[in-house]
């Protein structure tokens, strides 16, 4: 059995964490003055040891200044740019309480798993992080458990539970915004619809979820069928690739496209336009870029729902909520608007 003595030699050497040291020791039955003094901090000791970070309201001690670390996982396209900007640029406001820094992983999820571990090592008081990849970031929250940080969720959400092990998931609903183009298509159609579906990076919420929504709705009418989907990793180039494969396969078959995103969805419209098919598509998307808008309002692209990436002012609220002490919902919702014919004009400036 493991001896309270292995723990400090574990902790000392670096294989144990203090919050991981911490939890053991409990375990053995150590008492907090005991674990105290090995860790030559007792107040720190006692907090630590009670720490529950996702629970609100919560615990965390009132500090005159924050640090701040975000784990972006990519910097793909425009959509991502957005949501980078925005995060700076509010945290930039507020210099005075916080020292925000970011890192990005490149689109590796294993990346991204050691810098939430890197933030960790630099002890900031608050993480927060877009999953690339629901399963895998699970490693990651649960490190920054151990250690006693709070992780907050934007955009994307990891596969364990808001409220236990990270604070909350602040981001859009996906399951709706794919129902909400499957109702336009349902709709706004007649006859039988053959389509084809690009997917967002696979594993990722967004692109689970998007395609749960759409078949909610759509696979309950028997005159839509599903000729292929393929996923097109939320890039335009993805998109055009994948496209160009449906297009050689199914060519002027196809009456309709569902795209998890915009930047595929520019890419399909390249590829139809390389290809020479002028056959006019029902085209369904997700994001809202100013020039998807524009596209909607020119009658190019028939819907596209909205998925605000300027998480900055949202997150920065839902932070300092929490740093009030106040309780946090599990969801924070960020809610979207769906662009059509009839409003896009009106609407573009709230695209990004
Ligand atoms: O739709 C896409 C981006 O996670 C909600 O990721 C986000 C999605 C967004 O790459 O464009």
């Amino acid at each position: 059995m493991v001896q309270f003595n292995d723990l400090e030699d574990l902790l000392k050497h670096g294989s144990l964490t203090r919050g991981e040291f911490i939890r053991a020791a409990g375990m053995l039955g150590v008492s907090l003055s005991a674990v105290g003094a090995v860790l030559n901090g007792g107040a720190d000791v006692a907090e630590a040891a009670t720490c529950h970070p996702s629970a609100t309201p919560a615990r965390m001690a009132k500090k005159a200044h924050y640090k701040v670390g975000f784990a972006q996982s990519e910097l793909t396209n425009p959509w991502r740019t957005a949501e980078t900007d925005s995060m700076l640029a509010l945290f930039h406001q507020h210099k005075n309480r916080f020292t925000y820094t970011w890192n990005n992983a490149y689109s590796s999820t294993n990346k991204q798993v050691s810098n939430v571990e890197d933030f960790i090592a630099q002890k900031v008081d608050i993480i927060v992080v877009t999953p690339l990849q629901q399963d895998p970031l699970r490693a990651a929250t649960a490190k920054a458990l151990a250690a006693c940080i709070p992780v907050f969720e934007i955009d994307r959400e990891s596969s364990g539970k808001a409220g236990v092990d990270f604070v909350t998931f602040i981001g859009s609903d996906f399951v709706g915004q794919g129902e909400k183009v499957a109702k336009w298509m349902v709709a706004n159609t007649k006859g039988p619809i053959n389509y084809v579906e690009l997917y967002g990076t696979t594993g990722a919420t967004p692109a689970i979820l998007r395609r749960k929504g759409f078949h909610n709705v759509v696979d309950k009418q028997s005159r839509f069928h599903l000729l292929a989907g393929q996923d097109g990793n939320f890039t335009l180039a993805g998109g055009k690739q994948v496209m160009q494969n449906f297009i050689s396969k199914y060519g002027n078959k196809i009456d309709m496209i569902y795209s998890h995103n915009d930047d595929m969805t520019f890419g399909a419209l390249q590829a139809l336009k390389s290809a020479g098919i002028t056959k006019k598509m029902y085209i369904g998307t997700i994001d809202g870029q100013r020039k998807t808008i524009q596209d909607v309002a020119a009658g190019l692209v028939s819907v596209c729902v909205q998925s605000d990436p300027r998480f900055g002012p949202i997150t920065f609220q839902t932070i300092n909520n929490y740093l009030a002490g106040q309780k946090i919902p599990k969801w924070v919702v960020v809610h979207d608007h769906t662009y059509i014919k009839q409003n896009a004009a009106r609407l573009v400036n709230t695209g990004f």
